[in-house]
């Protein structure tokens, strides 16, 4: 297989740590793929995800999947280690959850390209407060349903560790230490091999 990946993308992180997670990273192939919302990337959105996002998953037979949560899906369906998404009653609860923190990287994703990539006459405060504001109202939630972070490891505390991996590396003035439970919980789980593999450059 083939994982159309960035070093800095944290949805591609997500997805690597569940290849680690499950024993089949060395099944996949990284494939540095370059895109920005800004400029379109010819072969990628023909070969890959006309979307032109990464990640996207090319299986031995051909096929594309893409979206990190699709492909994390499939990735779990193969077998390997431990599932990350439960089969019982729980799985709603855990893909809930995966798209919280999945959305928490939707806003800091939005707000880093407001504040790096939009021409500054062109930014727009409100919106940039709105994206803020999204994070931590999910925080909020993380924070007040510290069962989440316990028990077998999942997908939905993967995703959190990857949302709050990605706000250190980007966003590291706009604090979040203020949720003590999150801050320890993100501490032991940043020191498991899979997000020690997988770290943004330095
Ligand atoms: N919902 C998608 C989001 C993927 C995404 O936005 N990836 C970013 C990189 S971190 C991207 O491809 N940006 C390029 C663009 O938006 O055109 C997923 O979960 O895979």
């Amino acid at each position: 297989m083939q994982l159309a990946f960035s070093e800095t993308s944290p949805y591609v992180r997500k997805v690597r740590i569940c290849a680690i997670e499950r024993g089949l990273a060395d099944n996949i192939e990284l494939v540095p793929t370059t895109v920005l919302p800004t400029e379109k990337n010819p072969e990628y959105t023909r070969d890959g995800n006309p979307l032109g996002k990464i990640p996207a998953l090319r299986l031995d037979c051909g096929q594309v999947i893409y979206n990190s949560g699709v492909i994390c899906e499939y990735l779990d369906s193969l077998p390997g280690g431990d599932q990350l998404i439960p089969a019982d009653a729980s799985r709603w609860a855990v893909l809930t959850q995966h798209h919280l923190a999945s959305g928490i990287l939707d806003a800091l994703v939005a707000l880093r390209y407001e504040t790096w990539l939009r021409p500054e006459n062109l930014r727009w405060s409100d919106w940039a407060e709105g994206q803020q504001r999204k994070a931590f109202q999910a925080m909020d939630w993380f924070e007040a349903h510290p069962e989440m972070r316990h028990g077998p490891l999942n997908l939905a505390q993967i995703s959190l560790g990857c949302a709050l991996g990605y706000w250190n590396f980007r966003f590291a003035d706009l604090d979040w230490r203020q949720y003590s439970g999150l801050k320890a919980w993100y501490a032991e789980f940043s020191q498991r091999p899979s997000m020690q593999a997988t770290q943004p450059p330095a």
